[in-house]
């Protein structure tokens, strides 16, 4: 790519010269982007370069926020998708034009239905040159619309004003991307405007007393409630407040995917999470409740018509329910959702009719089925490993197939943003970048990835940025042979096994290292859970090759 900049092809050195004797270190445009990001809380930002990239990312090592180089600007993406998850600041990532742009694409429609908070930079050419045919340059503008909150292009004279929007709509439920158009001329003029004070975010209004009163009304009158927590309730300030409802009203809880961890799943009204491995155990227990209270639950991980059937449906989200015409919705109360668990928690405490014992026998039986006996190494042998492992608090990010479903079911999760996954946008790729980005965010915890062969086949790039950073992270390849998800729907559909085999020999020892990081075969349970107890224990990450017998998936996944 052609660069309007003139120190192309110096060496650092001579280009530190340059800078301190042209009188660039008086602000810029670019310095007052990261002055404003910084200021909001953001303290890395993922992607790769190009040469219009340049005065991004030297105004990011002159401010302090620090470019995290990914192998590929999806990663990118997912990566500030899980650094805006954990740390409450929209997630930075950054690309070139065009390649760049479209690369990124793929991580910013995470952070857009999976609704996490999230900036992404696109860096582009000299205003001039905008809507031309050169080399590189497409509308990015179209290409962000549809998986983003808005696009704005970044101005002179209105930086500022642009940005802190930008920050103060990422952060305003529902949350998601603000993409940010970046010519190089605009970037490297000389600032003109201050650093502005962070802008206020939208507030959602609190639903209406009468609508919670109603709630509570529905609440005590039922016998069977059962409560679905779904992902709108991942973005609550204080999770507690889960618990303080469920408790109040001794509600038995499933979780959505993205939902579990919210509450410990080891209290003896959880349930597990619902329309993944073994889903018709969980479905017959959903379709003998006589209410079910979705608390946040957002249907992008999964429509409730999928499962609900015939019973009531009482919503309580920050936005009104997106339902079929087939499904009983008896009421909804919609606002800030905070504010209506914790009036939901303040009201006279109900009973029902639900037992204790017969909770724990459904909640057997469903663990149980998930783990169908086989003298091989099993998927779900493997998982079972992995949780053995990590400690309670760990974080565990994954990936997209057939392991999803099965760890969705048979993990437990333990504390809030522990159960690092993509189900409204469902990209493979996720797992890696985010289990990275955690690792950043978090280094005080243990973090775990746990990916599909072909997961892993589609960003091992990311394997070098690990080793780069000097990141203690196990990274654990359920090496299967197929993208078993495909796979598993092909047979139920009567398709010939064809175009999803990843390889078709035996698996052999993996290489001794890729990238520098050390490889290590595992063919056992005990091995495995080893394995991951000495990666947690290494200096940096480790890829740790499981080779499981994945036959199961049809009976479990798709049961
Ligand atoms: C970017 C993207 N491409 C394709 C898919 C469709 N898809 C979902 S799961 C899957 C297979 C994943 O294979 P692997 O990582 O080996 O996991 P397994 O299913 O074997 O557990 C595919 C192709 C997707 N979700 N995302
Ligand atoms: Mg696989």
């Amino acid at each position: 790519m052609t660069s309007a900049t003139p120190v192309k092809r110096k060496s650092h050195d001579k280009v530190a010269k340059i800078l301190s004797t042209t009188g660039k270190n008086l602000m810029n445009n670019a310095d007052l982007i990261v002055a404003t990001l910084k200021a909001a809380g953001i303290h890395r930002g993922f992607g790769i370069p190009s040469g219009n990239v340049l005065p991004l990312m030297e105004a990011m090592r002159r401010g302090g926020v620090d470019f995290v180089l990914t192998a590929h600007e999806g990663s990118a993406g997912f990566a500030a998708d899980v650094s805006g998850r954990l740390t409450g600041a929209p997630g930075l990532c950054i690309a070139t034009l065009g390649p760049g742009a479209t690369n990124l694409a793929t991580g910013v429609g995470c952070a857009f239905l999976d609704r996490s908070p999230m900036i992404a930079i696109t860096c582009n050419l000299n205003t001039d040159q905008l809507g031309r045919r050169i080399q590189m340059w497409i509308d990015h503008h179209a290409l962000f619309r549809p998986i983003t909150k808005a696009t704005l292009r970044l101005e002179r004279g209105r930086i500022a004003e642009t940005l802190s929007q930008a920050v103060a709509l990422a952060l305003s439920e529902p949350m998601g991307p603000v993409h940010l158009d970046l010519p190089e001329d605009v970037a490297l003029a000389p600032a003109n405007e201050a650093v502005p004070a962070p802008a206020p975010r939208a507030a959602i209004a609190p639903a209406p007393d009468t609508a919670i009163a109603r709630a509570g009304e529905l609440i005590a009158a039922a016998k069977r409630p059962i409560a679905v927590i779904g992902s709108s309730a991942m973005r609550l300030a204080d999770p507690s407040l889960l618990l303080k409802v469920i408790e109040r009203h001794s509600l038995p809880f499933a979780t959505t995917t993205m939902a579990k961890g919210l509450i410990d799943e080891d209290h003896p009204l959880a349930l597990g999470a619902i329309e993944r491995a073994c889903r018709q155990h969980q479905r017959r227990l959903l379709r003998s409740a006589d209410l079910i209270v979705g608390l946040g639950y957002d249907t992008i991980e999964v429509e409730y018509e999928a499962w609900i059937d015939d019973v009531p449906l009482l919503q309580v989200d920050i936005e009104p329910v997106d339902i079929a015409p087939s499904v009983k919705l008896v009421h909804q109360a919609t606002g800030d959702l905070a504010a209506s668990l914790a009036r939901l928690a303040a009201l006279t405490a109900t009973r029902n009719s639900w037992t204790a014992a017969a909770l724990a026998e459904h909640r057997q039986a469903f663990q149980s089925a998930l783990r169908p006996p086989s003298p091989s190494f099993t998927a779900h042998a493997a998982i079972d490993a992995v949780r053995r492992a990590l400690p309670r608090a760990g974080i565990l990010s994954f990936d997209v197939g057939a392991h999803t479903h099965q760890i969705a079911s048979q993990w437990s999760a333990h504390a809030p943003k522990s159960f690092l996954i993509t189900n409204g946008w469902s990209s493979m790729g996720f797992g890696l970048p985010g289990a990275i980005a955690a690792k950043l965010a978090r280094p005080d915890l243990p973090v775990v990835c746990l990916i599909g062969d072909g997961c892993f086949q589609m960003t091992c790039g990311e394997v070098a940025v690990a080793k780069r950073l000097g990141l203690t992270l196990p990274i654990v390849v359920l090496d299967d042979k197929w993208l078993a998800l495909i796979k598993v729907k092909q047979i139920r559909r009567q398709f010939p096994l064809y175009g999803t085999a990843l390889q078709e020999e035996d698996y052999r020892e993996p290489p001794a290292h890729y990238f520098g990081v050390p490889a290590v075969g595992v063919r056992d349970a005990d091995a495995l859970e080893a394995a991951v107890r000495q990666a947690l224990a290494a200096s940096g990450p480790t890829v740790i090759e499981a080779v499981v017998d994945s036959e199961h998936y049809v009976e479990t996944v798709y049961d």
